[in-house]
């Protein structure tokens, strides 16, 4: 299989570009994950790599994901040393491409597979998992509440796309050390009903069916964000209000995450 030539991994490695230029993506932050449709049988297993969660229903898929450590401005130019193909087995993966300079996959890997796993049964489309440090997002965290029904009202409210994008809501962790089986299991049962999960103080997890779509997902949030940071400390005079969204609801024929709009 001539990984590197398919079109969906030519835009996930654009992508990890993309999170680098947004400003996104400092040092080794952020990483990125995307389940192969193909056959991949052939290809001889390079090492295995323990994990201690449980991501039964991932066993036999093969995911494409950042490796630890590794620096996303750095993955297009180089994706042989700073991404894995893996195939998922009972408590460890196979590495069947990539890290050829050694090392293991994100840190991240937990938050990765167990958010797959959610969103599949979800939408049988949906294909990528992507984090980053998006800037505004993270700012918000720390000046608004972190009430998942108030900090989404707040992003319907600043951008008339907000709703159309995220319909379903966006989920809002607390403060938690990274890196951990704990904020993977917290971030996968958010993704159940929802494709954006923010970390407090730290990013936003985002899931689409290409990585064109997950990064679009999470630029819309960040976008509204934005607005948000820049007028939180200005006298607001009117924002989109909650019969505007019901109207913008109405003309898409989208259902708002219920409860959300009063
Ligand atoms: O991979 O962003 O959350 C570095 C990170 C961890
Ligand atoms: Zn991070």
């Amino acid at each position: 299989m001539d990984i590197l030539n398919m079109p969906i991994v030519k835009e996930y490695l654009r992508t990890a570009t993309q999170l680098y230029n947004h400003g996104w993506a400092e040092r080794n932050g952020g990483n990125i994950s995307m389940l192969m449709d193909g056959d991949f049988s052939d290809m001889p297993v390079l090492r295995t790599i323990p994990f201690s969660f449980d991501a039964a229903d991932m066993i036999g898929r093969c995911i494409m994901i950042t490796g630890s450590g590794k620096y996303l401005k750095n993955v297009e130019a180089d994706p042989e040393n700073n991404i894995a193909l893996l195939r998922i087995c009972d408590g460890y993966a196979e590495l069947l491409w990539g890290l050829a300079d050694g090392g293991k996959p994100s840190s991240e890997l937990a938050a990765h597979l167990l958010s797959h796993s959610a969103r599949l049964k979800a939408d049988p489309s949906h294909r990528v998992v992507m984090h980053t440090h998006a800037t505004n997002a993270v700012a918000m965290t720390f000046v608004h509440s972190l009430d998942e029904r108030e900090f989404t009202r707040t992003l319907w409210g600043m951008a008339t796309e907000s709703i159309m994008f995220f319909y379903d809501g966006v989920a809002v962790l607390p403060w938690m050390p990274c890196g951990t089986d704990e904020i993977g299991i917290a971030t996968a049962e958010k993704m159940a009903d929802r494709r954006v999960v923010v970390w407090a103080h730290h990013g936003v997890f985002g899931a689409g069916s290409t990585p064109d779509e997950a990064l679009g997902l999470i630029e819309t949030v960040d976008k509204a964000a934005q607005f948000y940071m820049m007028t939180a400390h200005l006298p607001v005079l009117q924002k989109i209000n909650d019969s505007q969204l019901k109207e913008m609801a109405a003309v898409l024929g989208i259902t708002p995450r219920p409860g959300y709009i009063d």
